[in-house]
């Protein structure tokens, strides 16, 4: 049975912000695949308001892209503290942050949020850009301590 690593993690322990590779599954034919918990509050103490959270996604899975091309997947954490992203062959997470930092900045200098329309996005009206830039410029205040992922 594969486990849900998350259930594992003792998230009392961590202090965001953080990048922590979080787990890594072997494909059948050679690639792998990588999961990054990009974790933008501090669990159970703070986290992002779904309008927030909604636009960062927006935002980071279309910009990420173009910063990063084995990007699988963009997504938010229902715990509202982080994303999870998936991508293909990469255990380095110097990499991630180098792309999570173009992709915030990318964020800072948005003038509006992609696919918001009910067309594209399954609920356009829950969206909020002034929110979403304050949480990327947070985040990148916090950037030296990416790589730390536990308190001392
Ligand atoms: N999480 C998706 C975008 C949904 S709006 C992705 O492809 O990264």
């Amino acid at each position: 049975k594969y486990n849900v690593e998350s259930f594992n993690l003792d998230h009392t322990k961590v202090e965001a912000p953080f990048i922590r590779l979080a787990g890594t599954v072997d494909g059948a034919n050679g690639d792998k695949v990588h999961k990054y918990d990009l974790r933008f509050k501090q669990p159970n103490k703070t986290f992002l308001k779904m309008p927030v959270m909604h636009t960062l996604e927006h935002l980071m899975a279309e910009n990420m892209r173009n910063h990063y091309e084995n990007v699988i997947d963009l997504s938010p954490m229902g715990c509202q503290t982080g994303f999870y992203l998936t991508v293909f062959n990469d255990d380095n997470s110097e990499n991630i942050a180098e792309a999570l930092e173009k992709t915030l900045h990318d964020v800072l200098e948005a003038t509006e949020i992609p696919a918001q329309n009910e067309v594209q996005c399954g609920f356009a009206k829950s969206h909020d850009l002034d929110g979403a830039k304050n949480t990327a410029q947070e985040m990148l205040d916090g950037k030296d301590a990416w790589h730390q992922i536990f308190a001392e």
